[in-house]
């Protein structure tokens, strides 16, 4: 099949229009038959030509526009870093109106990409060059991670040399599904010093996951520096479950986070739990409990028992206090607030916690995002509801509630998207309180209708929760994590039409040796042909 002469950029829009209409994957994957491709996820529609190949080498050039902004030089670097050994390399800037040599690679952002978003993009790869077309910069990064995985996952290995970087002539064009592709680490259970969190987001990064949901802390901990609360870090940081050193992010690491996390075009969304989940927080501010006296500190697993006095002044103060920092640390609009698991409080004083606290939020001017638990409140419209307890007691959930109002509802069912249940009864780490979740069970749901009660139109994603009771270094996280977050990666980027759990399985066996070149100490699942 002859692909078609290259299309000016204005023959190339009907292209990303055509991304709304779902296209048949033309690779479709007989079982066990080697997938055309191995990309994850899976692009809204890729074509190769029948024969053709570009070939990079260590002198390939990446173009950027002479006027290219901030975000778009950063892509390029990393492009350019990615294809040559060693040490970082720059992009190269080419007026757009100039022709790039043969043999280049050239990212041009089109502000005329009205339908594909800020953040798909069209991957063209001719025999004499390779074009990343997007209308933002993170259309370009995204595009980059697909040109990546279509590369050998020889490329990986960053110091290694002359390896031979063949692409196979092909257009790749891409949108994603939901705008909500997240994962949550849980450092309070276990701290998580901040290179193992960096790791993570790079891992995420591959994938096109785009929202880390920071799990700051809870009854074995305080993870966040706040300065007019000096005791939270101090005392609440101190320990964590298994009685081990604890720790916490000062607020130059957090926002040193927050940045790596935005050069790879992924968001920080920071929890603090409340009113429950707070034994830390009592522990280091007395005045927050009923009775005034601080509970010594917890390194259990036990979870409903404490919770802040929703009678007392000084507890909003609190709240004030804590949100006004961390609304200050954040660029993302978003302020996570938990609200799950409350044991302690009666129900009208629940609700009256959570409306208060969201008043808090949005004077900050931020938009609250709280578990399940909160639907029932009498929320704005722009707060956002995590669904989570899709277990037995999943006739209790009330997500719906906040749809009928409008609100959006992130999809985290417990039974298909906690990276902390065990794979299998064999697997060591993790819990099984909401069931056992093999590759397959992570991957075969579907986000939009998986809640009968909840309109598609408002689950705005997917996000996979990584709970810490039983992990303490980066080898646990890593091990429960992938690859059923990868999975998780897909169902949100890629529309059903483009995703099954054959060619999934087929794709994913291919990136085995590519986890391994990045040293992720994956579970290498039974269920998956790994390469
Ligand atoms: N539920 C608790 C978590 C954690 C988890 C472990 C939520 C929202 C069980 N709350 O999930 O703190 O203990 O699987």
């Amino acid at each position: 099949m002859r692909l078609p002469p290259r299309l000016p950029v204005l023959r190339m829009l009907p292209l990303v229009a055509a991304l709304l209409v779902p296209a048949p994957i033309t690779a479709a994957v007989a079982q066990g038959a080697a997938p055309r491709h191995a990309i994850i996820p899976a692009p809204n529609r890729i074509e190769f030509a029948r024969s053709g190949t570009f070939t990079i080498t260590d002198s390939t050039p990446v173009f950027i526009a002479a006027d290219a902004d901030d975000d778009t030089e950063r892509v390029g670097r990393q492009l350019a870093t990615m294809l040559g050994p060693g040490a970082t390399r720059a992009a190269r800037r080419l007026p757009e109106a100039v022709r790039a040599p043969a043999g280049a690679i050239r990212l041009v952002r089109d502000e005329r990409f009205e339908d594909a978003g800020a953040e798909g993009y069209v991957l063209d790869v001719r025999t004499d060059g390779v074009t990343i077309r997007a209308r933002e910069a993170a259309g370009l990064f995204y595009g980059v991670q697909t040109l990546r995985q279509l590369l050998p996952w020889s490329i990986e290995h960053r110091a290694a040399l002359a390896r031979r970087l063949v692409l196979p002539v092909g257009e790749v064009v891409d949108v994603p599904r939901f705008a909500w592709r997240g994962a949550m680490l849980d450092v309070a259970r276990h701290f998580l010093p901040p290179a193992d969190v960096k790791r993570y987001l790079d891992v995420m990064a591959l994938y096109k996951l785009n929202m880390l949901h920071l799990h700051l802390a809870d009854d074995q901990g305080w993870r966040l520096e706040i300065l007019s609360r000096p005791n939270l870090t101090r005392h609440g940081a101190s320990t964590q479950v298994g009685g081990g050193a604890g720790g916490f992010y000062t607020q130059a690491e957090y926002r040193d986070l927050v940045a790596y996390a935005a050069a790879r075009h992924i968001m920080i969304v920071p929890e603090i739990d409340m009113p429950g989940h707070t034994n830390a927080a009592l522990a280091s501010y007395p005045e927050l409990t009923c009775d005034g006296v601080a509970p010594p500190l917890y390194t259990g697993i036990r979870v409903g028992f404490s919770a802040m006095c929703p009678s007392k002044e000084s507890t909003y103060k609190f709240v004030e206090d804590v949100v006004l920092e961390l609304a200050e640390l954040t660029p993302g609009p978003y302020l996570h607030l938990g609200g799950d698991e409350v044991e302690k409080l009666t129900r009208a004083e629940y609700l009256g916690f959570i409306e208060r606290v969201e008043k808090i939020v949005r004077a900050q001017g931020k938009n609250m995002i709280g578990w399940g638990e909160i639907a029932p409140a009498n929320l704005d419209p722009s707060t956002i509801v995590q669904h989570w307890r899709s277990d037995a007691r999943a006739s209790r959930d009330s997500a719906h509630l906040h749809a009928e109002r409008g609100g959006s509802v992130i999809m985290s069912p417990g039974n298909r998207t906690y990276l902390d249940m065990k794979y299998d009864s064999t697997t060591v780490l993790g819990l099984r309180w909401a069931g056992l979740i093999s590759v397959q069970h992570a991957y075969s749901w579907e986000p939009s209708t998986f809640l009968p009660r909840v309109p598609a139109d408002k689950v705005i994603g997917v996000e996979a929760p990584l709970w810490a009771e039983t992990l303490e270094k980066r080898a646990d996280y890593e091990y429960l994590a992938f690859p059923r977050l990868i999975a998780i990666a897909e169902l949100g980027w890629s529309r059903a039409n483009v995703r099954g759990w054959d060619g999934f399985r087929a794709r994913l066996g291919e990136h085995g040796p590519r986890l391994q070149a990045l040293g992720v100490n994956f579970y290498r699942s039974p269920e998956i042909p790994w390469k």
